[in-house]
């Protein structure tokens, strides 16, 4: 890992790589140089990312137009891509793909954060959404079709079932019948867009608070990373799968159900971080639905945990046996909370919009 830190143009030399973070998808690595830079480097999840020459394409376009956004800021950190010694946004080697990033200061924002950081983290969804305006959506390439398509997740589902290669539907029929129950929602968000009530942006699509970097101590948004899925998309996307995961009491793979809920006190601090900074320009189709956002996400999630768990865990990587079912549990329980609150969280909405 050393030698390939040290194909990227550094300050100086790598002394030291380790494994960092928690995401699903990439394989990150801390590097830190001989005169204590640091940087990400990431190797990137081919199956999942299979034009690796577009991805970049998206992500080198979108970050520098960011850092020109940011340029009256003295006091701004940028995400960058860092290229390789022979100018490249990418390098290949023994058939697996490597990028390299700038280092971000700050915490990200994960399960157990306080209610300021997950604020923080509502700002920065909406100030990226702000210094991403006017990006031309027509250069972005779709990195993974239809991600956010319920539609189609509930047709992957379908497919799992029907193929069943791990023998796990006779075990899963609860599961199963829940997002049958749910599935008037799949499309609500896509007739919307569909019939144009809704409007497409370029949007995030992987609002995670774990994908924001924030400073706390001196009240200060860092930054947005994890870029992969930037394409044209929904606005309550980004606001939904932000409360899917940090607006439950416990983490995304609890195994003691009796942990999980929704908290109305983090949704709140997330909707005062978010919806200030993106109000203005939202429609009032937005605004009404924006709610549902996060019930979608949660219901999509867990449907796509448990398509995963069906399939043999081919897509997000998993640490433990079941590990795909535990995390399709929280997020049933979690939603069924949601759907017992709607009129409370429609109205906290409505206080920040
Ligand atoms: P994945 O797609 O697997 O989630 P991410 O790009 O989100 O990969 O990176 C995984 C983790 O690595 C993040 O949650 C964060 O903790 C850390 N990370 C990634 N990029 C940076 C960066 N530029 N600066 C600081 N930390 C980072
Ligand atoms: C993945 O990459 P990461 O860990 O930030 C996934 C999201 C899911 C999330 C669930 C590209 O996010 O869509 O919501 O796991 N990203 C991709 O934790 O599929
Ligand atoms: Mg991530």
């Amino acid at each position: 890992m050393i030698d390939i830190a040290n194909q990227f143009k550094i300050e100086s030399a790598a002394e030291v790589v380790e494994e960092y973070g928690a995401g699903h998808i990439n394989q990150t690595y801390l590097v830190i140089c001989r005169n204590k830079t640091k940087y990400i480097l990431q190797k990137i999840n081919h199956k999942t990312f299979p034009n690796v020459d577009e991805l970049m394409k998206n992500i080198c376009g979108v970050t520098q137009y960011i850092a020109k956004s940011n340029e009256g800021d003295p006091t701004a950190e940028n995400l960058l891509v860092v290229p390789t010694l022979q100018g490249n946004s990418y390098l290949y080697f023994n058939e697996g793909y490597y990028r390299m990033y700038t280092f971000l200061s700050g915490q990200t924002v994960d399960t157990g954060a306080t209610l300021k950081q997950f604020e923080l983290a509502g700002r920065a969804f909406g100030q990226f959404q702000l210094l991403l305006d006017g990006y031309p959506a027509e250069n972005l390439f779709e990195p993974i079709k239809d991600f956010h398509n319920t539609v189609q997740r509930f047709r992957n589902l379908e497919k799992a079932i029907e193929q069943d290669v791990c023998g796990r539907v006779a075990q899963c029929g609860q599961e199963i019948q829940f997002y049958h129950d749910r599935q008037s929602y799949c499309s609500k968000v896509l007739d919307m867009i569909s019939n144009g009530e809704m409007p497409l942006r370029v949007t995030h699509n992987d609002t995670k608070p774990n994908n924001v970097l924030v400073d706390e101590e001196h009240d200060k948004v860092v930054g947005v990373i994890d870029l992969d899925t930037i394409m044209p998309g929904s606005i309550l996307y980004d606001f939904g799968d932000s409360i899917r995961y940090g607006a439950n009491t416990a983490v995304e793979d609890e195994r003691d159900l009796s942990k999980v809920s929704f908290s109305q006190q983090y949704y709140e601090a997330y909707c005062r971080g978010f919806l200030p900074e993106v109000k203005d320009r939202l429609t009032q189709c937005e605004k009404d639905n924006m709610y549902f956002g996060a019930m979608l996400m949660t219901y999509e999630c867990g449907m796509r945990f448990l398509t995963d768990h069906l399939n043999g865990d081919t897509y997000f990587r998993i640490h433990r046996e079941n590990h795909n079912l535990d995390r399709c549990h929280t997020q049933m329980k979690l939603l069924q909370d949601m759907e017992n609150n709607v009129e409370v969280m429609k109205n906290i909405a409505k206080k920040y919009l």
